[in-house]
């Protein structure tokens, strides 16, 4: 499927475009091959609703099962690639300032070569202890196979059990990376939203804020989204063949 070509007003924008933010969500990553969100409950955990299975209580409930679900995500990510669309991000960086800010848990901007300025949600390679908050080294397993339960290791310092990098729902989102997120939303003038679908908040208030301090926000989701309407321009393609082209 090519691309539908994007709106002439759209490039001019991206080409004239001074202080950028890239603000992505889960189908960043899915021409990787990393499931989005709700994909990720495929298999042993297609019966839990996401919002349950990444929460705090989850975690009280069940660690083994949380646990388990955490590596196999870890294992898969550990074996896929970064898509064109990353590699495009970072080299736009090589010539405009540009900031990544990603709800993304996983590492494929990073092995794109981009910098990370803000990973607002966390991420799958910053075990720590849910005691302590010691930072936990975990090997990850290459093949893991997707197992229901696996006990989480315990803390080097404390020896209280290990949980995953990420933030829960319900749980505040890392300030150092709220911060460092609202301010280059507040200096951009463009934004590129690209695969997320916007329900997730704080995170998704962030594409309304670059709206109202005057930016350029475009959105690039093969599918409309909660954002489509309030953004400037929205193109509907996916994340591996249209960023390539708008960088070019
Ligand atoms: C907070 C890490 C303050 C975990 C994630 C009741 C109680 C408590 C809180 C709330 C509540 N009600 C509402 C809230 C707020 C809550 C929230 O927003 N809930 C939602 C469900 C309504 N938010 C929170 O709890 C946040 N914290 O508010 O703190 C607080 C504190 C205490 C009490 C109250 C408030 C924390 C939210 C962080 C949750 N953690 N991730 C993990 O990964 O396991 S969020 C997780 O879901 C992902 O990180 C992602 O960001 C998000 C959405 O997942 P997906 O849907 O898969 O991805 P996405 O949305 O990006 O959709 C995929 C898109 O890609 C689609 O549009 C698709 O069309 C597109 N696409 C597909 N293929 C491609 C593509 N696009 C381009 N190219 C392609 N090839
Ligand atoms: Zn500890």
């Amino acid at each position: 499927m090519s691309p539908i070509e994007p709106d002439p007003a759209l490039v001019d924008a991206v080409r004239g475009a001074r202080r950028v933010v890239v603000f992505s969500g889960a189908g960043m990553s899915a021409e990787s091959g990393v499931p989005t969100f709700r994909d990720a409950l495929s298999g042993l955990w297609e019966r839990f609703d996401p919002a349950e299975l990444a929460t705090p209580q989850a975690w009280e409930r069940d660690r083994e099962l949380v646990w388990a679900w955490y590596e196999w995500r870890r294992a898969l990510v550990r074996r896929v690639q970064p898509n064109a669309g990353h590699r495009a991000v970072a080299d736009w960086a090589l010539s405009t300032e540009l900031a990544v800010v990603t709800q993304n848990v996983d590492d494929l901007h990073e092995r794109a070569g981009s910098t990370v300025a803000a990973h607002l949600h966390g991420s799958l390679f910053a075990p720590r202890c849910s005691a302590c908050g010691t930072p936990a080294h975990v090997d990850v397993h290459p093949d893991l196979a997707p197992v229901e339960r696996l006990a989480p290791p315990l803390c080097a310092e404390c020896r209280a059990p290990v949980r995953p990098g990420v933030v829960w729902f319900g749980e505040d989102l890392p300030p150092a990376a709220w911060s460092v997120a609202q301010d280059a939303v507040e200096r951009c003038d463009l934004m590129v939203v690209v695969g997320t679908s916007g329900v997730v908040y704080p995170a998704a208030e962030l594409p309304l804020r670059a709206v109202a301090s005057g930016a350029t926000v475009v959105e690039i989701n093969p599918e409309p989204t909660d954002l489509t309407s309030a953004v400037t321009h929205s193109w509907r393609a996916t994340a591996a063949r249209a960023l390539p082209a708008l960088v070019a």
